[in-house]
């Protein structure tokens, strides 16, 4: 049984979005065209408090795309984004919401981010979207949306340490750093994953 989990495809990651990602919007016409091949559809949504502190703007004297230490974890520092309950942090109306049959949100605690779907990136605490692939049999999960070298990545590698075969549908995604997508890419297949595109899907 295999699943497409569609990464944070919200209006801040779009382009026009406070956090936007060259591109993104490309991705949306694709995973619709995507979601009738899955059984299963799930989501996640990047889901912030109001001055959350992976934003810059909570830290006086650095600007966006610092790096800091943030309680003992490496944190890059981001634009104010997925603000909850603003329009910034709602899915694109493009994208096709009636297969999807659940949300998950990440990133709700204030003081660590969560780039991952399944943890937050101090590893302290899960989401429940791992039970919830196990528990509906899910052994295969493709991936698409964004950002390729951050939430798509970070989700990519614990689905592999759940134990989950997993596939990088490298066309539906787009990165924010050529750079940081190609060390992404080559850990995601040194773990064990598979980069293909969506032409190649069974
Ligand atoms: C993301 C940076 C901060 C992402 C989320 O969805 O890739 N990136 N928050
Ligand atoms: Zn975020």
């Amino acid at each position: 049984m295999r699943t497409l989990l569609l990464v944070d495809i919200q209006y801040d990651f779009l382009p026009g979005g406070s956090l936007a990602v060259a591109g993104g919007n490309e991705v949306i016409p694709l995973v619709n065209h995507l979601q009738p091949q899955f059984e299963l559809v799930v989501a996640t949504q990047d889901w912030h408090p109001a001055g959350h502190k992976s934003f810059a703007s909570q830290h006086p004297g650095h600007h966006a795309f610092d790096q800091i230490d943030l309680h003992g974890l490496p944190q890059t520092l981001w634009p104010d984004h997925c603000v909850q309950g603003t329009r910034g942090a709602e899915f694109s109306s493009d994208l096709d919401q009636n297969r999807i049959e659940a949300i998950f949100r990440k990133g709700t605690t204030p003081e660590i981010d969560s780039y991952s779907g399944f943890f937050d990136n101090g590893h302290r605490k899960a989401t429940g979207l791992a039970d919830y692939l196990r528990g509906r049999g899910v052994t295969q999960v493709y991936l698409a949306g964004l950002a390729a070298d951050f939430c798509v990545y970070f989700s990519a590698k614990d689905a592999l340490e759940q134990q989950f075969e997993v596939f990088f549908l490298e066309d539906a995604t787009r990165a924010i750093s050529a750079e940081g997508y190609q060390q992404a890419r080559a850990d995601l297949r040194s773990r064990g994953g598979k980069v293909l595109t969506s032409t190649e899907l069974g």
